[in-house]
């Protein structure tokens, strides 16, 4: 049995604080037609994918955060991604800030070659801090301008498997992964803004690249299932960003990795079968977890157990 699939990412690189959407949209609707022109069936978009890395900012009046939002999708400025999905007949997720009534979210959609939105996800773990911290050569204000998501993890049956999302930060947790792997995901989208420079250890700087693929080629690995991990890179408002976007197969090997810090497209072929190859053997789940041992991961009280240490 096969179960084949062209997928793509495309990272983005710099978005300027006064690039307007549409622009951003220009570049990523070139994007999906260059992915389509190599076969691809699905696109991939970083985080935030239509401004610049909004949170680095502080921003003390809600008029100027909210103006960083998106109230509708699509949108005017949005519906050409949705136009060119079903022009070219291609799925696309897109990561975007989302306002929904006194409610904000760091949000991704799936949305298939029909231009309808088959799935959401806000992103639940939100790294940074609440208050502003001028000291930071850049800040990184996630906590104070979204929500923790409300969404779970969700897993869609769609292109031929199981797709499920989650958003940068989240790629470092092992319960992000674990919760879609035990929805039988086969295919994880997510975006990501991850600085170069990380100003609490900056003495992990130089272990970036290292740290996203690690992340990214362990959740594929001990789950069983394909990732596309879309950066967006390069210079952003004098904030150096890494790119690294990559395609890994459940084996948790690389299939495709961008080579570039700009607006760039890396395609693969899938098979969502292979997803089998780790799911009934080293990682069969069924028999070989020891769910009554696992307790503390989700004990609110768990975290004492580390704190003594
Ligand atoms: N956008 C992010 O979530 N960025 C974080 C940084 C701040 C550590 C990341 O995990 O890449």
């Amino acid at each position: 049995m096969s179960r084949p699939l062209t997928v793509a990412a495309a990272q983005l690189g710099p978005i300027a604080k006064d690039e307007p959407r549409a622009s951003a949209v220009a570049r990523m609707v070139a994007m999906m037609e260059k992915a389509s022109a190599r076969g691809a069936a699905l696109v991939v978009f970083p985080e935030l994918a239509l401004t610049t890395f909004f949170p680095r900012w502080f921003m003390a009046d809600q008029p100027s955060v909210d103006a960083w939002f998106e109230a509708e999708m699509p949108s005017a400025d949005t519906a050409p991604l949705f136009d060119a999905a079903r022009r070219l007949g291609i799925a696309f997720h897109l990561g975007y800030a989302e306002i929904d009534g006194p409610h904000r979210y760091n949000t991704a959609i799936l949305v298939g070659p029909d231009g309808a939105i088959l799935s959401k996800y806000r992103k639940v773990h939100l790294p940074g801090h609440w208050d502003d911290e001028p000291w930071r050569p850049f800040q990184h204000l996630e906590k104070r301008y979204f929500e923790r998501g409300n969404l779970g993890f969700p897993v869609v049956d769609a292109l031929g498997g199981r797709i499920g999302m989650c958003i940068c930060n989240d790629r470092r947790w092992p319960e992000t992964w674990r919760l879609m792997g035990l929805q039988d995901a086969e295919l994880v989208c997510l975006g990501y803004n991850t600085p170069q420079h990380y100003p609490n250890a900056p003495g992990h700087d130089r272990l970036q690249d290292f740290h996203n693929h690690l992340s990214m080629q362990a959740g594929a690995y001990q789950n069983g299932t394909y990732v596309i991990g879309a950066a967006k890179a390069g210079l952003e408002e004098g904030c150096e960003l890494i790119g690294g976007s990559a395609i890994i197969a459940p084996t948790g090997e690389i299939i495709a990795l961008a080579t570039t810090r700009g607006d760039e497209v890396v395609v693969a072929d899938i098979d969502f079968d292979t997803c089998r190859e780790i799911r009934k053997n080293i990682f069969d789940f069924a028999q070989h977890r020891q769910p009554d041992l696992y307790g503390a991961l989700v004990d609110p009280a768990g975290g004492a157990i580390r704190k003594a240490v």
